[in-house]
């Protein structure tokens, strides 16, 4: 009998009788006992990840993977007729972030078990995590997003700190899943921190709450909305309670494994994931004079040389700076502790754009990282260049040697061997599974380039992963795909930076187009999915003209043979393992400068999407490797678009004047044909933005888009081609394994042993 049927029938039950629930426990429960029987991983210095995201996903394919018995537990299923992807369905998402920074992070744990690195995720037990997306007369809805179920991934543990507030101290308690590495007898654990006492009955409306209950509230959702001041101030004490239970949590295990603190650098490394976590510098500093007996100057030393910074943005707006009047009515004590890093600052370099506190009273806290670290990295090579040269230039000449780029990554377990599991079989028939270890043994696809049996093959799996998506889309999301349109897919949060809102244009005038007469050769599909923060009007106005479109256009029997439109209710991990396998196109189509990286553009060129892009992020670095020849670039580059700021030289209103094709793009926002299906302050007040102000620059690289755009459909036809560019790209992919990530950021940054 095989392993899972017994380890069931032990228990006096007959698989082939249990429900797909029951199945489900079942595994659960498997899976957590052989993760139970390895054993840490043990380095002498530990790497603590700290982040207020981890997008993991569901996990129980992803255990079963890294166990190396998925397809024993797939088959033993369907023995006795039952199918794993069924058994997948009942598991709940965990959503606990937002977008791309968590979904990193989640990539990182699994990276860094999987090359037996001694180095652990450490955030917060969200109940709710990133909310559920419900459309409603074609605008976003959010309502509560529930993933905790009795029986879960969570190990509660006696860990428990007494994390200091002004008027009250918390106390917490620590969870932990087993992170389990790639066919490895190790594991680490992804620590998640919560309060007891946590009052789900605190929600009201959709995701409002009472945002002043603390001690009930403070693990209750994901980044609540913070467009008030009780908001912001939670957002505080969240990230406080975060950092203070990482940093006991640090200086107890390595006071456990021999440390006497001065020597805490040695046992201990944090990489801070954005500025959300960076109260732990002070934090640590704290811990190490008033409790622990170190004094001031050699705290600040030691805590200096063990601390990471990862800068994920350019965008003024995410850059976080505190009100020291807020941070005075939460955690006074890290107050002294941020004041005295300023005047040491100052002490040392007079200039004001370097200073943690400014003349306004915020405390910078990316700066705060900056001068009290080791290491300030980048995540895409253009990235960490604009860091160095125009963002965080002043920092850049003071501190040449702490910076460095780390281009992001992907797990390949989850978005290959998991995600497309036909692509991944072929390619180990091809070419042996060695890649799942040494992704850049990929390459030896290249040989197969110009092969018509294997570019075929190709081709037939991607129309099968258009058949699984369109079984998926039409029994979870209402969605009719048509499994022979060209699949055109933009996938991401709404933000005006990403430019939905051109692809929305494209659509407009694809739509003109076809009423005109003008008919593609073959029906495309554009397909969207995001969600946009609640208290964000103009992605909201975004949304609501996609679904707006999408009513118009799908119902027109004139234009539907040829065009179809959907916006994927709540896009999340699960809905995106769906899609990317089976898309042609992949939309990356920010404004250059703005995007640091992006990793949905890798997971597309993995599972043999062409890209479709600005010379932005990552997609650079995806064009150098795969060859120009094999994707599709367009747009101003990075340099024009910062002069342009600079010099305040761009103007919506001449190029909307300019050229007809745009005007007519633009105007039919507010047609009355489209007035009539939406909501006419969300279609005008979008329209007006487009014309008045549009800070994203929409219009600068619209015609250029649509031309690129319509070359790549007329490249489709000649599938030979396509598919030889196709080959090429996955061939290329091997450098976007997030484990050659890691294992830089191990080499250059945290310097530890395996
Ligand atoms: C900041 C202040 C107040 C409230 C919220 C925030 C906030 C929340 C989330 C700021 C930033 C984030 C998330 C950022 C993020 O996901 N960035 C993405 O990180 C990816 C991984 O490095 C990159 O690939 C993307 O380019 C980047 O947009």
């Amino acid at each position: 009998m095989s392993t899972f049927t017994a380890f069931v029938a032990s228990k006096g039950l007959n698989l082939a009788e249990l429900t797909n629930q029951e199945i489900y426990t079942e595994l659960l429960t498997f899976v957590s006992q052989e993760a139970a029987d390895k054993s840490k991983n043990s380095g002498k210095r530990k790497v603590y990840y700290i982040s207020a995201e981890f997008l993991i996903g569901k996990l129980l394919s992803n255990n079963l993977i890294n166990l190396g018995i998925y397809q024993d537990i797939q088959e033993e299923l369907a023995e006795v007729g039952k199918s794993l992807a069924e058994v997948e369905d009942v598991e709940l998402e965990p959503s606990l972030g937002n977008g791309g920074l968590g979904r990193l992070a989640s990539c990182f744990i699994d990276s860094m078990a999987s090359l037996g690195i001694n180095g652990e995720g450490v955030g917060l037990n969200y109940h709710y995590g990133l909310f559920q997306q419900v459309f409603k007369d074609n605008q976003q809805e959010a309502v509560p997003n529930v993933w905790l179920t009795e029986q879960s991934w969570l190990l509660p543990t006696s860990v428990s700190y007494k994390v200091p507030f002004k008027d009250f101290t918390l106390t917490s308690k620590l969870y932990r899943m087993d992170v389990l590495g790639y066919k490895r007898d190790t594991k680490n654990y992804l620590n998640l921190f919560d309060v007891e006492g946590v009052d789900e009955s605190l929600v009201e409306e959709g995701i409002t709450f009472d945002k002043t209950e603390i001690a009930k509230n403070l693990t209750l959702f994901l980044y609540p909305d913070d467009s008030d001041k009780n908001g912001e101030l939670l957002r505080i004490y969240q990230q406080y309670f975060m950092v203070s239970n990482a940093a006991q949590l640090l200086i107890d295990e390595a006071l456990e494994r021999g440390s006497n603190l001065h020597d805490l650098a040695d046992y201990a490394f944090v990489q801070i994931n954005d500025t959300h976590p960076s109260m732990v510098i002070p934090e640590l500093i704290r811990l190490l004079t008033e409790v622990h007996g170190l004094d001031f100057d050699e705290a600040v030393a030691v805590v200096k040389d063990m601390v990471g910074y990862t800068n994920h943005t350019i965008l003024a707006e995410a850059l976080e700076k505190w009100p020291i009047d807020f941070l005075l009515e939460v955690v006074p004590h890290l107050v002294d502790i941020i004041t005295r890093l300023d005047s040491l600052v100052r002490e040392e370099y007079p200039q004001a754009e370097v200073q943690i506190i400014d003349e306004t009273e915020r405390v910078h806290m990316a700066h705060m990282d900056i001068h009290f670290s080791r290491s300030v990295n980048g995540v895409a090579a253009l990235h960490t260049e604009i860091l160095k040269h125009s963002e965080l230039k002043p920092f850049y000449d003071l501190y040449p040697e702490k910076f460095n780029n780390k281009t992001n990554g992907i797990t390949f377990r989850r978005w290959l061997e998991f995600a497309n599991q036909d692509l991944a079989a072929y390619i180990k028939d091809l070419i042996g599974d060695g890649y799942l270890t040494d992704a850049t043994q990929l390459e030896k696809l290249a040989a197969f380039a110009d092969d018509p049996a294997v570019q075929e093959r190709l081709a037939a799996i991607k129309f099968q992963n258009k058949l699984a998506l369109k079984r998926y889309l039409k029994d979870n999301k209402g969605i009719e795909l048509d499994e022979n349109s060209i699949i055109d897919t933009q996938i991401k949060r709404f933000h005006e930076y990403k430019r939905q809102q051109m692809n929305a244009l494209y659509v407009i005038h694809k739509y003109l187009e076809i009423k005109r007469g003008n008919l593609p050769k073959r029906k495309i599909t554009v397909l969207f999915g995001g969600k946009a923060a609640p208290a964000y009007t103009i992605a909201q106005d975004i949304i609501h003209l996609i679904l707006c479109l999408s009513e118009l256009i799908n119902n027109d029997p004139d234009v539907s043979p040829y065009l179809n439109v959907f916006l994927v209710e709540n896009y999340n991990v699960t809905v995106a393992e769906k899609l990317i396998p089976a898309t042609d196109i992949s939309e990356q189509i920010s404004l250059a400068s703005k995007e640091a990286s992006g990793t949905g553009n890798m997971k597309f060129m993995l599972n043999g999407a062409l890209t479709l892009g600005t010379m932005d992020g990552a997609n650079v670095e995806i064009a150098e490797l795969a060859g120009a020849e094999n994707i599709y670039t367009f747009g101003k580059d990075s340099d024009t678009i910062i002069d342009l700021y600079e010099t305040s030289g761009y103007h919506s209103s001449e190029l909307y004047a300019n050229s007809l094709v745009i005007k007519e793009a633009v105007d039919f926002i507010v047609d009355p044909e489209l007035l009539t299906l939406g909501n006419p302050e969300r279609l005008n007040r979008l329209y007006q933005e487009l014309l008045n102000k549009d800070w994203f620059m929409t219009l600068i690289d619209l015609e250029e888009y649509i031309e690129t755009k319509e070359r790549m459909f007329a490249d489709y036809e000649d599938q030979a081609s396509w598919n030889r560019k196709v080959i090429h790209n996955i061939a290329q992919a091997g450098f976007f394994s997030s484990d050659r990530t890691i294992a830089q950021y191990s080499e250059d940054i945290w310097r530890s042993e395996v």
